[in-house]
């Protein structure tokens, strides 16, 4: 069956069967009070916008038979997997590893790492961790969709700018079709929200932007009515 989905900077249609939800990296470390985020500064409201739209997305997903893949960002305990060039990036005392409000920082296991609960995964959707910022770096995430024949991506997750942009740039160069769901997304800094969805649709004619297409959660729920 095909569906048709309004976006920026045209409609894509696409096979219903071959389109997969990729929640990105909806962890509570990034999205809410108390967490690491929040204990860096930011102001964390501004992602947990996105959990309303998220989930009426992902009920439409869930509804109309979707593939669904949650991601998370973090490391095993012992660090192993997290590139020292990462490590000490972190501010000393908010490394990853180190303790935090919700646990130690970016570590799988941990409260924190874990995703909100208005989206918790359900059984039989994919979990997948990530060292990195792209969700195809390091992990089964090409062969997951290639066993199941997907071909387009429903985009949603923090942030906009970082692990959103660069997940969305390795789908693009693997031959996936990306739309990006605006309000289902958001940035620390609504500055890079903005030109992080305007690089995605730019240079965009009937065939889509140079990375992908730009939609709304109204838009994907009304394509899979
Ligand atoms: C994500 C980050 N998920 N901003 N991570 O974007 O470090």
């Amino acid at each position: 069956m095909s569906i048709l989905i309004e976006a920026e900077p045209a409609p894509l249609a696409a096979e219903r069967a071959a389109t997969a939800l990729v929640i990105i990296d909806m962890q509570r470390d990034f999205l809410l009070p108390g967490g690491f985020g929040e204990a860096l500064g930011n102001d964390v409201s501004r992602l947990a916008a996105a959990i309303g739209p998220c989930r009426a997305v992902l009920a439409a997903a869930r509804a109309a038979g979707l593939l669904v893949i949650h991601t998370r960002e973090g490391h095993r305990p012992d660090l192993t997997d997290c590139p020292p060039a990462k490590w000490e990036r972190g501010p000393p005392g908010r490394r990853i590893g180190d303790p935090g409000p919700m646990g130690r920082i970016l570590v799988r296991g941990e409260p924190g790492h874990d995703i909100v609960p208005e989206l918790v995964p359900a059984p039989g959707e994919v979990v997948l961790d990530k060292p990195g910022k792209g969700a195809f770096c390091e992990t089964d995430l090409d062969l997951i969709l290639r066993n199941r024949g997907i071909r387009t991506l429903l985009v949603c997750g923090v942030t906009t700018e970082v692990c959103v942009n660069t997940t969305v740039r390795e789908a693009n160069d693997r031959g996936y079709r990306c739309v990006v769901l605006a309000d289902c997304c958001g940035s620390y800094f609504p500055e890079f929200h903005a030109t992080g969805l305007a690089m995605i649709k730019a240079q965009g004619g009937a065939g889509g932007g140079i990375f992908g297409w730009v939609a709304d959660s109204a838009a994907a729920v009304r394509a899979l009515a």
